[in-house]
């Protein structure tokens, strides 16, 4: 035989346990003015949790912001390998890496380092889950070891909690029964009732894309591929596919259990209502003070943080909770510093540098380190007619009831009008054909190609004239028209079909000319946009077949505003039954499951969109007087 060791003796064995990846290689160099350190920290059922920790050296008394994340601690950590730990840690925590925090980043249960099972935004213990560990508990655990002088010497015993979307999520979580250590929080666009607002249902219609989504988060512990959905055009992907269960079929993603799930639960049964965080909120209104973080178009979760604010000012919780409506897309303010502009839209300042600098470190230095009052108001929110931030007293300023103003109907109208005033009752008819599905935006759609980010602030002239989109717009504005608060659409419908969905958009016109921005000219910006499911008009948990050919109402919340109309400036408002390949595509015939629908069951509609007499088709607009100084803080 050949001699055992070839190497010198006493030196390390080329071949031993572990091989050469030793997992805990820190590529920091020792002059780096941070330390990093990583922890398998243990949870009350014993599994542990991977969590990165990053200190900056010398600290002493030191506050702790803590993100438990399902995309990656490692990856967030590391966006450079810079010894200095502001270019080191990711966009969104520079200024907390200016003002000496310490960083903290987890792995959430069973994504990527973590131990354990993972379960999408798994459910708090309850009803939907008797395993005793959910991310209230796994947070808990997590700030329990943290705040141990034993392990974290340098930390002053206070921790903040925020995060983005999935991330947003887990800090709502963590609100339900928090830790007495979480002094402060900011969800930002947290999904927080994923059926009727936020990712995988609007107001029960589908977004098929979430798919890819599904396949790459539970794929696999890290990231996992989506399959290719085919060419260029997803729009031409999704039709030639038939039913989102059939696409899912064809891609082999009923192998994926939360797949399987979200099939099994097409309506707002006890599932949806036992995940949605805003009823587990009411029932726990959190005491900690509270950063609500909504950006005003964004195209995942438009509804979660609001919607929370709103539950917990109902359980009289004004005094620590506090709403932000930023000019923004999802995680907008997450990704970079580019906060002049949104699509075509331009601020005239850096809205994202004011958010973390004026606003959230402020607000986390107020209360993790007896810092200055941050003067956070009960509510800042972008003007984006007029390109500025307010602050004020409440929100909204208008709505169905117990507002200092109620919502102001605009009517649909005869020859494409919209105005104030109810017209003779007549309707609009137009077909609606599943073969031909309104575009949510213009073809080629393509999911990967960047254009989703801002696809809300699209140009709807893009549809206005299509035959099955509906436009009624005012004349010219002679006065601005100011709305702020939530429009509610109040649409009175007949159709052919047994089902069919109602998309409304609330729409500036832009004035016919801009010499300064000549493609601005007539812009038809969509400030509120949202699709309903015709089938859940009278029950999100019961759905039921439309009778066809009788008149029905549908009336449902739309996204959040706060705009002026300006003169010169038009309203407009546009009804179509689809937004595709955005939200998957109603068959029009009833069927018990429409993720199982056959080819046969997609058939054109004649759809009646009905005007004046006693079916006044309208929206509800949260209009307000200009001045709203009385409603301001100071
Ligand atoms: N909107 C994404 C998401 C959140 C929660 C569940 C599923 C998806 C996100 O951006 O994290």
């Amino acid at each position: 035989p050949l001699p055992v060791m070839l190497q010198a003796a006493g030196a390390e064995p080329i071949v031993r346990p572990g091989g050469d990846i030793p997992g805990d290689y820190n590529p920091l160099p020792a002059d780096a003015d941070y330390e990093r350190r990583e922890m398998m920290i243990p949870m009350r059922d014993g599994v542990k949790l991977y969590t990165v920790i990053l200190v900056p050296k010398g600290a002493k008394d030191a506050p702790i912001v803590l993100n438990r994340t399902p995309y990656n601690a490692t990856a967030r950590v590391l966006r450079t390998t810079s010894p200095v730990m502001v270019d080191a840690v990711p966009f969104e925590d520079r200024e907390f890496a200016k003002a000496g925090y310490i960083r903290v980043w987890q792995d959430i249960r069973g994504k990527y380092k973590s131990e354990g099972d993972y379960v999408v935004t798994r459910p708090m213990v309850g009803p939907l889950n008797d395993t005793g560990v959910d991310n209230g508990t796994d947070a808990y655990d997590t700030i329990d070891w943290l705040v141990n002088k034993a392990n974290l010497p340098e930390s002053n015993g206070r921790v903040g909690i925020i995060g983005s979307s999935y991330e947003g999520t887990t800090v709502v979580q963590a609100l339900i029964k928090p830790h007495p250590a979480v002094k402060v929080a900011a969800p930002e666009s947290p999904l927080v009732d994923a059926w009727t607002g936020d990712d995988w249902f609007h107001n029960g219609a589908f977004r098929q894309v979430m798919a890819d989504y599904i396949a790459q988060q539970t794929g696999d512990r890290s990231i996992a591929k989506a399959a290719s959905r085919g060419g260029y055009d997803d729009y031409d992907n999704f039709r030639a596919a038939g039913s989102a269960g059939d696409w899912g079929k064809a891609r082999g993603y009923d192998r994926l259990p939360f797949w399987r799930r979200l099939q099994e639960h097409p309506a707002y049964d006890a599932v949806w209502q036992g995940l949605a965080l805003d009823k587990l909120l009411a029932a726990n209104p959190s005491d900690v003070p509270t950063l609500w973080v909504q950006p005003l178009w964004d195209q995942d979760d438009i509804y979660g943080a609001i919607r929370s604010w709103e539950v917990l000012k109902a359980k009289g919780k004004m005094g620590n909770n506090h709403l932000l409506l930023g000019p923004w897309s999802h995680s907008q303010v997450n990704r970079n510093d580019v906060g002049r502009n949104l699509g075509p839209l331009q601020w005239s300042s850096n809205t994202i540098t004011q958010y973390w600098r004026d606003m959230i470190l402020p607000f986390f230095n107020e209360h993790l380190r007896d810092g200055p009052p941050a003067n956070i108001p009960a509510v800042t929110a972008y003007n984006t007619g007029e390109d500025r931030w307010e602050r004020l007293t409440n929100w909204p300023l208008a709505c169905e009831t117990g507002c200092s103003a109620p919502l102001t109907p605009i009517y649909l109208g005869a020859n494409g009008g919209l105005g104030f005033q109810a017209g003779a009752a007549g309707g609009d008819a137009y077909v609606a054909d599943p073969a031909k599905p309104v575009p949510h935006y213009p073809r080629p759609v393509n999911f990967d190609d960047g254009s989703w980010q801002s696809w809300l602030t699209g140009d709807q002239r893009s549809f206005d004239g299509r035959p099955d989109v509906m436009t009624y717009q005012t004349e010219v504005l002679t006065e601005a028209v100011r709305v702020s608060g939530t429009p509610i659409a109040d649409i009175f419908a007949r159709t052919t079909g047994t089902d069919g969905d109602f998309v409304v958009k609330v729409i500036d016109v832009y004035p016919a000319t801009n010499s300064s921005e000549p493609k601005m000219g007539g812009y038809q910006l969509a400030i509120a946009l949202e699709i309903f499911r015709g089938r859940y008009r009278e029950s999100f948990e019961h759905p039921s077949a439309i009778p066809a050919g009788k008149v029905q109402q549908y009336k449902f919340r739309l996204p959040t505003v706060n705009h002026v109309f300006k003169p010169g400036h038009r309203i407009m408002v546009q009804v179509q039954s689809s937004l595709f390949p955005y939200y998957d595509r109603n068959p029009q015939t009833y069927v018990p499951n429409i993720f199982h629908a056959k080819s046969s069951d997609y058939r054109p509609a004649t759809v009646t969109i009905e005007r004046g007499g006693k079916t006044p088709s309208r929206v509800w607009l949260p209009v307000v007087p200009l001045d709203q100084s009385a409603a301001m803080a100071r």
